[in-house]
């Protein structure tokens, strides 16, 4: 081959495949990028109740007054924060995101500027210390959910009515100002008294620009520049944020700026790989049975099989998996959710290769599975193994060779233009998905 076919085949495969531009946002974001991987969690009062943390009481589903009372039962004597971030460990899990306030108001550390919080609970301990302290004696980044939205403080709404009367937030008030204060108070001890904070998450449900948005995004690259913003409170911020679903194309910049409250309608069609530059970070949140917050008759668990297939599906189109767990109220996690997360851990062992650091692949098409893409290799994951060989029409690149991660077993391959054809054992390697790596030339 000659050396400018050579050099144009190696521009060729980083361009198409998106490797990041080499700037200050990349390096920022790189680290989020690797992880692909990470825990939410979703704990407050509301889990005594199995009941859906905050929206019972802004859909009448459950009386306020009861709700409002929770706290006062809330003693997680069992919660031990270094287990709950080994377990992410043992997941795969690299990084995690806690509910320090969810749209309830509940705050669940130390806040100098509220009585509506855990250190007012019997458990008294607050619990985003807790937390931050076990993540950073164990590497792990930490971020922090901070919602928006707060059915409890009488500058967000007239706190007189239930909340189903005025969740969305009375910004035309007088107090309203009051209540963005009180969201750069508690921000700034969230930013400066619990080590360094991944990223924040913030939940704005819609109408969103009552936030003033650009004034918190300030405050928190003030106070911490690296800290990742996502994209709920009327500003694009670091990353999208699908909710409980994985995008069908992959996600793209919009022009416009904003979106609409993380519901992300913005994805190139469906198959079409977008130029690194194009690329939007993103992560799909979601939930392992129908709900975010503990709830001991919720039984609708998804299959580990789902979940690793989920994993895999949203690393191909080049996003992060924010995976959930509603602790207990004793603050144990439920062993239904510890099966899963161990069943994706295991995985992750042989299969991490095709997960971590890796983007968005160049086949968007597979029928039998996904793509996802590191350097230069192209990962194959399989969902549904082929009798016979493993064939694929429409490869791009010159395939140098190819094995499977488990076992690291080589293969034998024949590449006919664009057409590959890999010769595989009978059995499958893993019933869930089995990977291929083919590295390139
Ligand atoms: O914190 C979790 C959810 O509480 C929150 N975001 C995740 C991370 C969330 N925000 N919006 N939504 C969830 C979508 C809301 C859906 C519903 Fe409803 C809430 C369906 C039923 C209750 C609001 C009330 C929409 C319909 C009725």
């Amino acid at each position: 081959m000659k050396l400018f076919e050579t050099v144009l085949m190696v521009a060729c495969a980083a361009t198409l495949y998106g490797a990041p531009a080499d700037s200050a946002e990349a390096k920022r974001t790189q680290w989020y990028r690797d992880a692909k991987f990470g825990m939410f969690i979703h704990w407050g009062p509301y889990s005594l109740a199995s009941i859906e943390a905050s929206w019972p009481i802004m859909t009448e589903g459950f009386n306020e007054t009861e709700y409002r009372a929770l706290p006062q039962r809330f003693n997680p004597e069992n919660f031990d924060a270094t287990a709950l971030v080994r377990l992410a460990k043992a997941a795969g899990q690299k990084y995690m995101v806690i509910t320090t306030k969810h749209h309830d108001g509940f705050v669940m550390f130390d806040s100098l500027f509220t009585e509506y919080k855990i250190t007012k609970t019997p458990y008294q301990k607050d619990i985003v210390a807790e937390l931050a302290e076990a993540a950073k004696a164990e590497g792990m980044p930490l971020g922090f959910y901070y919602s928006p939205p707060d059915m409890h403080h009488p500058g967000y709404r007239d706190t007189s009515k239930p909340a189903s009367a005025n969740w969305h937030g009375e910004p035309w008030r007088p107090e309203w100002p009051l209540y963005l204060d009180y969201m750069e108070l508690q921000l700034t001890e969230l930013l400066t008294r619990y080590n360094d904070v991944a990223l924040i998450w913030f939940d704005g449900l819609g109408q969103q620009g009552k936030y003033n948005g650009r004034r918190f995004h300030d405050l928190i690259h003030r106070l911490q520049p690296a800290t990742l913003i996502n994209d709920r409170i009327g500003l694009p911020g670091d990353f999208g944020t699908p909710e409980q679903f994985a995008p069908k194309g992959i996600p793209t910049k919009k022009p416009r700026g904003t979106n609409d409250g993380g519901t992300m309608t913005d994805w190139t069609k469906k198959g079409n790989l977008p130029k690194p530059e194009e690329f939007r970070l993103w992560e799909t949140c979601m939930t392992i049975n129908e709900t975010w917050a503990y709830n001991k008759n919720d039984r609708k668990f998804k299959s580990s099989r789902d979940l690793i297939r989920t994993l895999v599906d949203v690393a191909s189109k080049g996003g992060n998996f924010l995976l959930n767990v509603g602790p207990t109220p004793e603050g144990t996690i439920q062993p239904e959710f510890q099966e899963r997360l161990m069943a994706i851990g295991k995985w992750l062992k042989v299969n991490g290769d095709a997960i971590y650091g890796t983007t968005y692949g160049p086949l968007q098409e597979l029928t039998f599975g996904r793509s996802t893409q590191k350097g230069n290799t192209v990962y194959i994951h399989v969902f549904d193994w082929p009798k016979g060989s493993l064939e694929i029409n429409d490869f791009s690149g010159q395939a140098a060779a190819a094995s499977l991660l488990a076992g690291h077993r080589p293969l034998k391959f024949t590449q006919n233009g664009r057409n590959l054809k890999i010769e595989v054992p009978t059995q499958a390697p893993d019933p869930d998905v089995s990977v291929v790596a083919l590295k390139m030339k």
